[in-house]
């Protein structure tokens, strides 16, 4: 409740900012994009992570507005980034359930690839497993609105969710992240490692590219590498960052 009546100014008074956390290929090491991760800067509480109001905006649908200025900042900058000169293959955005099935969801996508000028195939849109395996059906027909558009698309937090091979296999769907949960465990627990393998055998033979996400420790990169996981991210490379800080890290390399 104190949440939903502070949020409902915080769009106003533009409280919100992006941190960027970089995808990291991982035979050459080069930075191949970032992922826009939403933070609240509450004048009286200091930084609030998605974890603790995420789903309040969902709840009173202030996830619409606010996912709209995500989707606009996320683009803008990357445009700026590459006007800047500095590579990057793709930004990333993060699409909550409410946003993905509305009416309006892709034209709006489309309305502001156009007003930032930033190319759809820079842009990657994130949808979590779940979200798509609820009504499949539907989850079809809108990939393909976006994937015709041009934009990337990639399932989120993948292997927390019931998915059907056969769905998988008809989502026009680019990259799979593996769910962090499973990266964290390779290592301690040899069935983790085995369900890690199988994720990126499986992304492979469906020429899906798979990101391993939360890659904490060397032991796990070379874990990736072995398997010939194509991308990572994590505390190993970076944690999030300021814009201003991911442009450096653009220049420098990790
Ligand atoms: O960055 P952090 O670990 O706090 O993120 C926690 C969760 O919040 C993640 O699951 C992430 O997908 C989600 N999240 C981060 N930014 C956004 C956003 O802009 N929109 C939505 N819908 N979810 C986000
Ligand atoms: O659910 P989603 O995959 O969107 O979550 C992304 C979140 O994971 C971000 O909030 C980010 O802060 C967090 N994160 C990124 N790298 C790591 C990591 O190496 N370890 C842990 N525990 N969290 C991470
Ligand atoms: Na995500
Ligand atoms: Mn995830």
């Amino acid at each position: 409740q104190v949440i939903e009546t502070n949020l409902r100014r915080a769009l106003e008074y533009q409280e919100f900012v992006l941190h960027y956390q970089p995808k990291v290929n991982l035979k050459t090491g080069k930075i191949t994009g970032a992922e826009a991760l939403l933070r609240w800067m509450h004048p009286k509480w200091g930084m609030v992570l998605p974890g603790r109001f995420v789903a309040i905006a969902e709840a009173c649908g202030l996830i619409v507005p606010i996912g709209n200025w995500v989707l606009r900042e996320a683009c803008e900058q990357a445009r700026r980034w590459k006007e800047a000169g500095l590579e990057l293959d793709t930004i990333t955005v993060n699409i909550s359930a409410l946003e993905f099935r509305r009416n309006d969801f892709v034209e709006g996508v489309r309305t502001i690839l156009h007003r930032t000028g930033l190319a759809a195939g820079c842009l990657q849109l994130e949808i979590t497993e779940s979200v798509l395996m609820r009504d499949a059906e539907s989850s079809t027909i809108i990939l393909k609105q976006l994937k015709d558009m041009g934009v990337q698309l990639a399932v989120d937090d993948f292997g927390t969710g019931y998915s059907s091979l056969s769905y998988l296999r008809l989502f026009p769907i680019d990259v799979l992240k593996i769910d962090r949960s499973f990266v964290h465990d390779i290592g301690s627990s040899e069935d983790n490692g085995i369900i890690v393998s199988a994720v990126i055998a499986m992304g492979n033979s469906l020429k899906q590219r798979v990101v391993a996400e939360g890659v904490e420790v060397q032991a796990q990169l070379d874990f990736l590498k072995a398997l010939q996981c194509e991308e990572g991210q994590g505390y190993l490379f970076s944690r999030p960052l300021v814009a201003e800080q991911f442009a450096t890290l653009l220049v420098t390399g990790i």
